[in-house]
């Protein structure tokens, strides 16, 4: 019997939902970072086991919202849920308590009425005594189809995490091709990789005000018949002062930041890029519906 399903993954920014879709599909689907913030989309990403297809969604954390783009971000994690067969919800294991955000989250599980699994990431982190004690509170809140601790930076129990999938996944055919593992196209995976190198190497609120539009995406042959992409993009900021700190002194910022973004992309796309990048004031894009649709779920 073949079985496939789609699953959320949810929980409070920070928590390693972006690393563990990473870890489970073996690529670089989303960007990571120690920053709060940083998923702004639902991105999908395909695992083939033997005997199943597991679609996974990662999705924007849920977090106290600044403003209309953060109100949208946590909208779009929430309206992810009731597209889903299974959720996983992620926390981490930094306290034996259930903190304020994950009660939150847990009342919107209540309302789902999905199956869940309740994962808890950085066990790398904790002494196994605080992670019973977790469980325990955790197990009393609601009823999890299986809690399973993990650690999505070296890939500790995500077999078991998969196994526990494999139980409560519905039968059903594969929906997606055996080469795909993304539904991110070559242009979102080009901007946030560019957005990552900024969130990277900047600091507070100037990474978290920009956004990042590519207006060219071109391959072409050199003269020695070598293929190289011709990319250029965009970084909008809030500030023109935030302008300044990402161009850096003479420039010097700004070519950090295309010089590893280029990096990752000639490894991503196995060819050679020509990176372009441009950086432009946009003060209120974050409160800008027609800006803020880009991270809404489509319709
Ligand atoms: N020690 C440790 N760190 C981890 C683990 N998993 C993730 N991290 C780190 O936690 C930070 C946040 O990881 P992300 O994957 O970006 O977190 P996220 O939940 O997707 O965050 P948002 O997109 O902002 O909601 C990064 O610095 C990761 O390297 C883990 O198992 N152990
Ligand atoms: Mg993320």
């Amino acid at each position: 019997m073949f079985k496939s399903g789609f699953g959320a993954i949810i929980g409070r920014t920070n928590v390693g939902k972006s690393t563990l879709l990473n870890c489970l599909v073996r690529e670089k689907v989303a960007i990571t970072t120690n920053k709060p913030q940083t998923t702004r989309t639902a991105i999908r990403a395909i695992v083939n086991n033997e005997n199943s297809q597991i679609i996974f969604i990662d999705t924007p954390g849920i977090h106290k919202p600044q403003n209309k783009l953060g109100e949208t971000l946590n909208e779009t994690a929430f309206q992810t849920l009731i597209e889903v067969d299974f959720i996983l919800f992620l926390t981490e294991a930094s306290s034996e308590k259930i903190g304020k955000g994950d009660s939150i989250i847990l009342e919107k599980l209540k309302e789902a009425k999905k199956k869940v699994i309740l994962v808890i990431n950085k066990i790398d982190l904790i002494k196994k005594t605080d992670l019973l004690e977790l469980i325990d509170n955790y197990k009393n809140a609601y009823p999890f189809e299986a809690v399973v601790p993990i650690s999505a930076t070296n890939g500790k129990g995500t077999k078991d995490l998969i196994k526990e999938i494999e139980k409560i996944l519905p039968e059903g055919p594969a929906y997606y091709d055996k080469e795909e593992y993304t539904d991110q196209t070559m242009r979102q995976l080009v901007e946030e990789t560019i957005r990552e190198k900024v969130l990277k190497l900047l600091q507070d609120e100037v990474p978290h005000g920009i956004y990042v539009e590519t207006e060219k995406m071109k391959k072409r042959e050199t003269k020695e018949k070598e293929e190289i992409y011709d990319i250029e993009s965009t970084i909008y900021c809030i500030r023109k002062s935030h302008k300044g700190i990402i161009i850096g002194k003479e420039g010097n910022m700004l070519k950090k930041i295309g010089t590893y973004a280029r990096q990752d992309l000639e490894k991503m796309l196995g060819t050679k890029v020509n990176l372009q990048l441009w950086v432009k004031v946009k003060e209120n894009w974050q409160d800008d519906e027609s800006i803020l649709k880009r991270f809404k779920l489509e319709q």
